[in-house]
């Protein structure tokens, strides 16, 4: 195989995305050897290297064609002054969070406009002044590369405007969240420029992989056994499922087998329920890929 012929895709070094791109990439088939300066990934099985980078070089690299593809946080997309001319293949479903703006907790905040003449302290200056912008804010932002959250406890700005996932660093550093910017997750980009033939096909087999994965994160396949008469209500009953198999139950013609493909994570709830509705031999099975 030509060496140019190989698709090459950026994913960060070590962080918060990390592990999730490798899983994706494992179960899109990928095996690969980790070379020895940690950086790249010689894909063993599939014509796709992987690049070990800072997120924050992603989009630049996706852009000027290092790389063909890339994993990166819609934020920081979103905060590329050049991001409109890169190809946003897939949301992945990982890395998910928000980007807001949070002011100590007794602020008494109301609307956008409480936010006028004070001090801004972010990450994410283009995507702020965006906001203050469109709501007709004269606020100053003040960039920082970092700990943003302890920004308004060393008197450097009064207000942040930062990434939230769970909530407890705000808490943590008393304050609280009044505004949501954009959410964010993970996106499969692709570089502006045409791919040869053999690299595009690759590409969409890779989507139709990926598409798999994220099908059946949180799908199950349930097997149980069910009176006929309460058939009705049983399929009701099976979350986010589609047309389920009935199959005939040897030696008893008042019960089936049902088998059901759900798209959604079946808790224990809903067996209590479907065992009260008559079912019985509940068997619930993770769902590894999916070929529609
Ligand atoms: O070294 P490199 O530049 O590659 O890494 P980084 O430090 O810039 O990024 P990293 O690993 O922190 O995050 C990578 C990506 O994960 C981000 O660009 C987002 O797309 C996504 N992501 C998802 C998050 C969060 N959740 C998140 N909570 N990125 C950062 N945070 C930080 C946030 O800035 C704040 O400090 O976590 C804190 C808040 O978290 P909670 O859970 O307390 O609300
Ligand atoms: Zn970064």
């Amino acid at each position: 195989m030509d060496k140019q012929e190989r698709l090459r895709i950026a994913i960060q070094k070590s962080g918060r995305l990390t592990d999730a791109c490798f899983d994706l990439l494992k179960q899109c088939g990928l095996k690969y050897t980790r070379g020895k300066d940690q950086l790249y990934c010689y894909g063993e099985n599939l014509p796709l290297d992987v690049l070990l980078v800072r997120d924050d070089d992603i989009p630049d690299l996706v852009r000027e064609d290092v790389c063909d593809l890339g994993v990166v946080g819609e934020n920081v997309l979103n905060e590329h002054p050049a991001s409109h001319s890169i190809e946003r293949l897939r949301a992945l479903e990982f890395g998910k969070c928000r980007l807001s703006i949070a002011v100590p907790e007794s602020f008494p905040y109301r609307a956008p406009q409480d936010l006028s003449g004070l001090r801004i302290a972010t990450t994410y200056p283009n995507s702020l002044q965006r906001w203050l912008q469109q709501h007709g804010v004269a606020a100053q932002s003040v960039t920082l590369s970092g700990s943003v959250e302890i920004a308004p406890r060393l008197g450097r700005a009064e207000v942040i405007c930062d990434l939230v996932s769970t909530g407890s660093t705000l808490i943590a550093n008393r304050l609280k969240e009044v505004e949501t910017i954009f959410h964010s997750q993970a996106w499969l980009v692709k570089t502006p420029q045409p791919l040869s033939d053999f690299k595009a096909a690759w590409v969409a087999r890779l989507l139709q992989r990926i598409d798999g994965v994220i099908r059946v994160k949180e799908s199950k396949y349930i097997m149980l056994h069910a009176p006929v008469h309460a058939l009705a209500k049983i399929k009701t009953l099976l979350p986010g499922s589609e047309s389920p198999t009935i199959l005939p139950l040897e030696g008893q013609s008042d019960r089936v087998a049902v088998h059901a493909l759900c798209h959604e994570n079946v808790f224990w709830e809903t067996l209590e329920s479907l065992k009260a509705a008559g079912a019985s031999a509940l068997l619930v099975l993770p769902v590894e890929k999916m070929l529609p």
